[in-house]
């Protein structure tokens, strides 16, 4: 077993990246956040093949190619735990050669070995909402049929910007709709636990839906990258076996009105924070 740690420490808003520190394959088991409360609002760490760069800050980004989220955290939320057995994948033939970390106090640990589960994430995103300036309530469904191999969620996490005031989360099978996670997402964006026993396999839905309010806006909000722009992302985090192990899946598809009309009446109503 091989162990490493990193620990870093700033006030501003930093990238760095790391590179996986082995040639082989290796397994991240655990997140051990080492974060002051009161100066850290959240750190998000990913991994890539291509950094933007080695020491920054992030206004440049995080990675030339995809950036693969594998651990968020936030001021006053639980962290999370990766289940026994389970691990995400990195180096060599996993095509994540670095990690990219966004914060400002972190430390990762990562040992080498046989994982039977690998852990991974699905992220369901919406592309293509418009809030219009005034409306009540606006929402941002996603949906996508699942034809892979099981996976196992076991934390979730909502991601909008300010107008976002509930993000659900469901299994869609044989027509029953069952919860994954719902979150505020103006509470910390963390990776909070998700309903257990909810496995995911082939032939079922996965779906999500964001409440948005163009309360108090004058002009139209779009699918963007800015704090005046919206997002909607509900990501999985799950566990799968390694023999078919894929570590990272989306969904970017609209879903269907007549697939929404039977979505649970708990995702329309607003957690209030
Ligand atoms: C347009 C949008 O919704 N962007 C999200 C989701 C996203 C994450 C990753 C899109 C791509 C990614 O490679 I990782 I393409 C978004 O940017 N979410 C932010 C962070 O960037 C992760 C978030 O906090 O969830
Ligand atoms: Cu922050
Ligand atoms: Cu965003």
């Amino acid at each position: 077993m091989s162990l490493f740690s990193l620990i870093f420490q700033s006030d501003t808003y930093l990238c760095m990246a790391f590179p996986v520190p082995t040639r082989q394959d290796a397994y991240i088991v655990d997140f051990i956040p080492l974060a002051s409360m009161d100066t850290v609002h959240h750190m998000l760490l990913f991994g890539c093949q291509t950094p933007v760069s080695t020491n920054s800050f992030c206004v440049q980004g995080t990675c030339e190619d995809e950036a693969a989220i594998m651990y968020a955290w936030a001021r006053n939320a639980p962290p999370t735990k990766l289940p026994k057995d389970v691990g995400f994948k990195v180096g060599r033939s996993s095509g994540m050669s670095y990690f990219v970390l966004q914060i400002h106090y972190g430390d990762i640990s990562a040992f080498k070995g046989e994982q039977p589960f690998i852990a991974g994430i699905y992220l369901l995103m919406s592309v293509d909402t418009v809030i219009l300036p005034g409306q009540r309530v606006t929402d941002a469904d996603v949906a996508c049929d699942y034809t892979s191999y099981p996976i196992y969620p076991f934390a979730f996490r909502t991601h909008t910007h300010r107008l976002g005031k509930v993000v659900s989360g469901y299994r869609i099978r044989d027509g029953k709709w069952t919860l994954i996670g719902r979150q505020s997402p103006q509470l910390p964006q963390a990776f909070y636990p998700a309903n257990k026993q909810v496995t995911v396999k082939y032939g079922d839905t996965l779906a999500a839906r964001c409440v948005f309010t163009g309360e108090g806006k004058t002009s139209k909000t779009y699918i963007g990258g800015t704090s005046d722009d919206e997002m909607c992302n509900f990501y999985i985090m799950y566990y799968m076996e390694s023999r078919h192990a894929i570590p990272y899946m989306n969904c970017m598809e609209m879903g269907s009105e007549e697939l929404f009309q039977h979505i649970p009446p708990e995702a329309n109503v607003p957690i209030n924070v």
